[in-house]
């Protein structure tokens, strides 16, 4: 068993952390305070390629692995991870789907220019009514000739309204069920397709959380991905390997946390000493970095076991469950350890706290979660 990254994986490690340095750090504080989402930052991590990292290279990838994306979003999540979260939610949740149920034309067409970082892409499952329980969403789509006409609407939908690509569920036979359920490819732009309220979040507020309104949205029928009823399944394969990207998002803020608090206990003195000397604080730091390092090897072992075709619905649940639980708990100490400088907006760990919190809720809670892994280990 190897646990080393080969060469190649450390220099991707190096070249993102360079970039995150020079080009990510510097605003990260002003778009968290003024909610905004950098585009042009998007773009340039197109550029480097790191929207195309796992496709192929007649995809517009450059044929890397799940791991090496993994990574990529760690590394990116330890500077910013609203920027991870876009990143993550394009990559892993619309592009992965249309690789792997699109046509040669669909992926052509929607998946090569997300690749290429020209766009961004969404998923859109969540409704109003229908979060935890999938089958009970009500957005609707009816086969009228060569059209699909959709009506509904989809909430908390990351990139929303940003992106140009989204992978939208609805039901094509309510009566089914989970087995109802479709997957369609629409652009951004269709007469119907409108964007409603964007959400004011606690965290991740460097990146896009809006809802979807879709009136007599018309769809060309070419634009259905897979087949009609496969919906769901797309939706929790596309999921798991999204839950990757939570945990790897997760990981970074663990690690970020973990950073900023063992640097200020070596310079924080009270009562005559770094408060990193004194004991109670070293063996905070020391049971962060522990569960930090659990963390990172459930994810990367997740990631592992999507690149080598086995099935990893369960690892990649306990990957996003842990780490999420771990980043939370890391960046709660983190703020404790600073101590009032901690709620103090002028030192990050604050805002890690606040973004800690959705990586242990959305792409499905962590009690859902467990419904993941308790339904493998019992099946
Ligand atoms: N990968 C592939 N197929 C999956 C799947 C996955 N991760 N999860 C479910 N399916 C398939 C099932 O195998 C079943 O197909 P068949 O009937 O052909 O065997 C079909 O989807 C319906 O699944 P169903 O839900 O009826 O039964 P299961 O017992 O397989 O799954 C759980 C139960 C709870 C595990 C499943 O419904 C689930 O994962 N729900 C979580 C939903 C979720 O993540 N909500 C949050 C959304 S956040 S955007």
């Amino acid at each position: 068993m190897k646990f080393d990254l080969s060469d190649d994986q450390k220099l991707l490690q190096q070249r993102i952390g360079d970039f995150a340095r020079d080009k990510i750090a510097p605003g990260v504080d002003e778009r968290d305070e003024n909610e905004f989402f950098d585009r042009t930052l998007y773009d340039e991590m197109g550029s480097l390629g790191l929207t195309g990292l796992c496709y192929s290279r007649d995809l517009g990838g450059s044929g890397g692995t799940y791991l090496d994306f993994a990574l990529a979003v760690e590394e990116v999540s330890k500077t910013d991870d609203s920027l991870a979260s876009s990143l993550s939610a394009s990559v892993f949740l619309c592009q992965w789907p249309i690789s792997q149920y699109g046509t040669e034309d669909q992926k052509q067409k929607y998946l090569k220019p997300l690749a290429e970082g020209r766009h961004l892409g969404a998923f859109a499952l969540t409704e109003r009514n229908a979060g935890s329980d999938v089958a009970g969403m009500q957005t609707t789509a009816v086969r009228q000739g060569g059209e699909y006409i959709l009506n509904g609407g989809k909430i908390f939908i990351t990139n929303g309204g940003e992106a140009e690509t989204y992978v939208v569920f609805a039901m094509t036979d309510p009566a089914k069920g989970s087995k109802g359920i479709s997957a369609f490819i629409l652009p951004k732009g269709l007469p119907g397709f409108n964007f409603g309220k964007r959400e004011k979040k606690m965290g991740i507020r460097g990146s896009v959380t809006r809802e979807l309104i879709f009136e007599n949205v018309k769809v060309p029928a070419d634009q259905l991905l897979g087949a009609e009823g496969q919906g769901f399944k797309i939706a929790m394969t596309a999921l798991d390997g999204g839950r990757i990207g939570v945990a790897a998002q997760a990981v970074g803020i663990g690690q970020a946390a973990l950073d900023h608090a063992i640097r200020y206990a070596k310079e924080r003195v009270q009562f005559g000493k770094p408060i990193a000397s004194q004991q109670i604080v070293a063996f905070m730091l020391a049971n962060m970095a522990t569960r930090l390092e659990a963390a990172r090897l459930l994810t990367y072992q997740a990631a592992y076991a999507k690149d080598e075709g086995r099935p990893f619905s369960k690892e990649a649940a306990m990957a996003k469950s842990y780490a999420s639980d771990t980043a939370m708990a890391i960046a709660t100490d983190a703020v404790q350890i600073f101590g009032g400088y901690g709620f103090s907006r002028e030192y990050p760990v604050e805002r890690l706290m606040r973004n800690a919190k959705i990586t242990q809720i959305y792409e499905g809670t962590n009690q859902i979660q467990n419904i993941v892994i308790a339904s493998a280990l019992l099946r």
